[in-house]
C-alpha cells in the first residue's frame, strides 16, 4: 500500500516579497508574539487536502490540470489576527474574483474527491505568525504589495525535527 502525503494547493509568494514581508514583520511584532513562518514557507492556501493517497493525488492533479482561467493580481493591503487559530496574517481587503473562483473550484474538486472541506467560506490569507495566542497590536498596513498570480502550486507539508517545510510538487499555469 502506498503512503499518503499531507497536501494542499496554494499560491507561491514570489521573490523579493517574502524577504520584504519578513522584514516588515520583524519591525512590527516582538519575538514573543508568536512563531514566525520562514520566508521560504510563506504562501496563500487555496485548498487544504489533508492526508491523500497516491491515487487520490493523481486524480486531484488531473482535475487541477483541467482548470482554465486567467491570472489575476493580488494586492496585500490588510493584516489581522485570528485568536481561535492563533495566527497573525496578511491578506487582501478585496479578493479578486479570479482568486475566489480558483479557490472555490479547487475546494469543490477536493470535496468531491472525499477530502474534508470546512463549511467556512474561503478566507484568503498568508500566515505570518503561528501560536499567536495573545492578542497583539496589528499595525496599520503601511505597505502596499502587489504581485501577478500566474500559476498555482500543489505542496506537500513535510514535518520532521520539530519543524514543517512546504515542498512544491507540481505547478499549473493560469492563462487566458
Ligand atoms: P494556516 O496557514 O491558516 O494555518 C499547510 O498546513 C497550509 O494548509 C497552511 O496554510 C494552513 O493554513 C492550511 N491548513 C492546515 N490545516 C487546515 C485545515 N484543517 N483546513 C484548512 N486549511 C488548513
Amino acid at each position: 500500500m502506498s503512503e499518503s502525503k499531507r497536501l494542499f494547493f496554494a499560491i507561491e509568494i514570489p521573490a523579493p516579497l517574502p524577504r520584504q514581508i519578513v522584514r516588515w514583520r520583524a519591525g512590527h511584532f516582538p519575538p514573543e508574539a508568536g512563531r514566525p513562518v520562514a520566508a521560504a514557507s510563506l504562501h496563500m492556501t487555496l485548498a487544504f487536502l489533508g492526508d491523500v493517497s497516491a491515487d487520490k493525488q493523481r486524480a486531484l492533479a488531473a482535475m487541477a490540470g483541467r482548470i482554465r482561467q486567467p491570472g489575476f493580481t493580488l494586492h496585500l493591503d490588510d493584516a489581522g489576527q485570528w485568536l481561535r487559530s492563533r495566527v497573525v496574517w496578511l491578506g487582501t481587503r478585496q479578493p479578486p474574483r479570479g482568486l475566489l473562483q480558483l479557490a472555490n473550484l479547487l475546494r469543490a474538486q477536493a470535496a468531491r474527491s472525499g477530502c474534508y472541506q470546512s463549511p467556512q467560506p474561503f478566507h484568503p490569507h498568508i500566515t505570518l505568525l503561528r501560536h499567536a495566542s495573545h492578542a497583539v497590536a496589528i499595525p496599520p498596513p503601511g505597505f502596499s504589495w502587489s504581485f501577478p498570480v500566474t500559476e498555482f502550486v500543489l505542496y506537500e507539508s513535510v514535518s520532521g525535527q520539530g519543524r514543517t517545510r512546504y515542498r512544491p510538487l507540481q505547478r499549473w499555469t493560469l492563462n487566458e
